[in-house]
Formats: structure tokens, C-alpha cells, sequence
């Protein structure tokens, strides 16, 4: 079983490492660690590149002391308007996955992927088909949403449409009246219990794939400490992330996402990118 297998070393500490541990059969447990990065490609801006959402959120002159209180709970609570008049950005488009997403896939059509874990809230991952047993959104999804106050659902289309309008979304049952608000965590939120749960399967980890993210919000961040010491970690990003790379088997592959997966695929066999094109052609 897993924890009698003697640790992963790769042959060299690059891609072509990592390519040759997965193309040998002996990595069947690979953990992705996802953020805003890898649905740039897809035309959603992440937090903290140039052109991002806080650069945004500054050229819109909106009143927030820090860009972060707009995701803040009780902010939110008081003045829902900056939160969305950011969310309008996010509903106005229709996006489509990336390469990058469909590596994840890809991954587990190989059935080498234990669980892909991610920050973003987009919903990028299933539509790019990734079951929902293999996927942790830990800071919860714009695809679904409550109201703050009752707690009771609220239809997907008239939210949609309120946020499009540029109306703030307000809870419809008899005399409430309270704001909506997506099911994405807040800072002042607790994560999703699947989070906390999943935790203690970080051990049978045998690959950490860290991709498109800064790596600066715990405790998401944490979980890169969480797998074991032995367990190989690549950072794919394109700028090196904090708190990675000391370990004897870290990686780091600085560029864009999309093409680093793709010459990963091409290392790891010709099959593999031909299926990885396939299974982005699909989505
Ligand atoms: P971040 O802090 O904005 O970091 C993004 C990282 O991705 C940066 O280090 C970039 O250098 C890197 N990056 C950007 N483009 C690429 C690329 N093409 N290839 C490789 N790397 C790239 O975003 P994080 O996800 O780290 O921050 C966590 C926040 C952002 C979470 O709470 C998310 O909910 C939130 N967020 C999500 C979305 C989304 O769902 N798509 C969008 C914006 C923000």
C-alpha cells in the first residue's frame, strides 16, 4: 500500500523530472494546488497580476481602505455595491476552460490524480470535466448563492440577472429582504467542510502540482506543507511562490501555465498531448 512504497526521487529537479516520475507509473497520487492564474487564458483577471482585480478595483476608484475589505463579511453586510459592482465583471462573460484544466483531466482520466484543489471560484474545473469527487473548491463558487440574512437559496437566473443589470440581489421570501450573496468564502468565513475533511488524504499525496497562484492566503497555502516531506513539489507560475522550494524535490517551472502543461503532457508521451487536445476540444 501507499505507505510502504519507498519515497519519490525525481532524476532531475526540472520538468523533465517530473515528466519521467509520472511516465513511470509509479506516481498515481497527484495533488494540484489551482489559483486565479490558470483562468487568466480564459479572460477572468486574478487578484494580484498587473491588470488584476485590485488594479481594477483602484482605477474604478472604488472606496475600499484595503482592496481585500470588498470580500470581507461584514462589509459586505453593510455595502454589498463594491462587491458587486466587481461580480458584474465576473457574470458579464461566458468562459471556457483552459489547457490547463483539462490537464487536470487529463490526470484523471490517467487515474493519477487524488485531488485537484482550488481557490477559484469560476467553476472552470468542472466544466472542464473534473468530477466532483476529485475537486475541493475551497473558497466555495460563484455558481450558487444565499441570502445573508434567512439563509434561504436563490435562483440562479434572477441573480444573474440583477448582477448583470448592475441591481443588488435581494432575498425574496416574505419580509426579508436581506442581500444575496454567491456561495464564494468571504475573509471572515469559515472554508467548506470538504476542506477540513479532505485534509488527512494530503498524506497519500506522491506529486504536489502548485499552479497559477501567488500562494498568499492561508490556509489554503498550508496544504503545501502538508503532504509529505518526500513528496515531490512543482511550482508552475509565473513568478516563483513563497514558501516552496527548499525542500529536496521542489521544482519550479516559471512561465505561462498553459504551455508549461503542455510540454509537460508531450514529455510525459505523444499520447498524452494528443488526449489532452482532445479533452480541451470537448469542453
Ligand atoms: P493571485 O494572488 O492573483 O495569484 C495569481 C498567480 O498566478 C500569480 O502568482 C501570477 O504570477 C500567476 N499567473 C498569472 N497568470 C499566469 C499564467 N498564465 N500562468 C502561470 N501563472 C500565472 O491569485 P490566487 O489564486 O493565488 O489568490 C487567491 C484568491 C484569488 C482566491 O481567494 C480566489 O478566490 C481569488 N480569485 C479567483 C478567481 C477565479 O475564480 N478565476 C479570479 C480572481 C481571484
Amino acid at each position: 500500500s501507499w505507505f510502504k512504497r519507498t519515497p519519490p526521487r525525481l532524476q532531475s529537479k526540472d520538468l523533465e523530472g517530473v515528466a519521467a516520475y509520472i511516465a513511470s507509473g509509479r506516481c498515481k497520487n497527484i495533488v494540484i494546488m489551482a489559483g486565479a492564474g490558470i483562468s487568466r487564458a480564459a479572460g477572468i483577471p486574478d487578484f494580484r497580476s498587473q491588470g488584476g482585480l485590485y488594479d481594477v478595483l483602484r482605477k474604478w476608484n472604488i472606496d475600499v481602505r484595503r482592496p481585500e475589505d470588498i470580500f470581507t463579511l461584514s462589509r459586505f453586510k453593510e455595502d454589498p455595491k463594491p462587491f458587486y459592482k466587481l461580480m458584474s465583471q465576473l457574470y458579464g462573460g461566458s468562459y471556457r476552460p483552459t489547457l490547463t484544466h483539462s490537464f487536470f483531466r487529463l490526470l484523471d482520466k490517467r487515474r493519477v490524480l487524488n485531488a485537484c484543489w482550488t481557490q477559484n471560484v469560476d467553476n472552470l474545473e468542472c466544466l472542464a470535466g473534473l468530477p466532483a469527487r476529485r475537486l475541493i473548491e475551497a473558497h466555495g463558487t460563484l455558481d450558487s448563492q444565499h441570502c445573508t440574512s434567512c439563509g434561504a437559496k436563490c435562483d440562479d437566473r434572477k441573480m444573474k440577472h440583477a448582477v448583470v443589470t448592475g441591481d443588488i440581489p435581494v432575498c425574496e421570501k416574505k419580509g426579508c429582504g436581506g442581500f444575496v450573496k454567491p456561495d464564494v468564502v468571504m475573509f471572515g468565513e469559515s472554508l467548506p467542510l470538504k476542506f477540513w475533511l479532505n485534509l488527512p488524504f494530503l498524506k497519500r499525496a506522491d506529486l504536489l502540482i502548485i499552479v497559477g497562484t501567488s500562494l498568499a492566503v492561508p490556509p489554503f497555502s498550508f496544504i503545501a506543507n502538508w503532504v509529505p516531506t518526500s513528496c515531490p513539489r512543482v511550482v508552475i507560475n509565473m513568478e516563483p511562490v513563497w514558501g516552496v522550494g527548499g525542500r529536496a524535490n521542489d521544482v519550479e517551472v516559471l512561465g505561462d501555465c498553459d504551455e508549461t502543461v503542455r510540454r509537460l503532457a508531450q514529455l510525459i508521451g505523444a499520447d498524452w498531448e494528443a488526449q489532452l487536445d482532445a479533452l480541451w476540444k470537448e469542453t
